[in-house]
């Protein structure tokens, strides 16, 4: 049989490789407030209440949750801004960042 070999496609040339992902996670801990959480989930990561609600349900019953995935430099910020939010309440609310596999 002929061996088909296609010419190199343009836009493997052109086009720029897709960046990494990196997940930002949810903490579960026993002291911060439901709702303190489902706030900073509307405030740093736009989710409506529903979203929220589940995201932090789902930490608080498996110890963690995945809440969106970006870049490393904006999953890495919006963990701060996150977290920083909890740091001036007081509360041990963390957001951490791992790289998507
Ligand atoms: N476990 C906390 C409570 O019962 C709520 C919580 C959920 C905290 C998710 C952190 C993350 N008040």
């Amino acid at each position: 049989m002929p061996e088909t070999v296609s010419p190199p496609r343009v836009e493997d040339a052109l086009k720029p490789a897709r960046p990494p992902l990196h997940k930002v996670i949810l903490l579960n801990d026993d002291y911060t407030p439901r709702n303190f959480v489902v706030r900073v989930l509307k405030a740093e990561f736009r989710m409506d209440e529903g979203s929220a609600l589940r995201v932090m349900m789902t930490a608080h019953g498996r110890g963690s949750c995945v809440v969106a995935v970006f870049t490393r430099e904006i999953a890495e910020e919006k963990a701060t801004r996150a977290t920083e939010m909890a740091v001036k309440e007081g509360y041990p609310l963390r957001f951490t960042t791992e790289p998507e596999e």
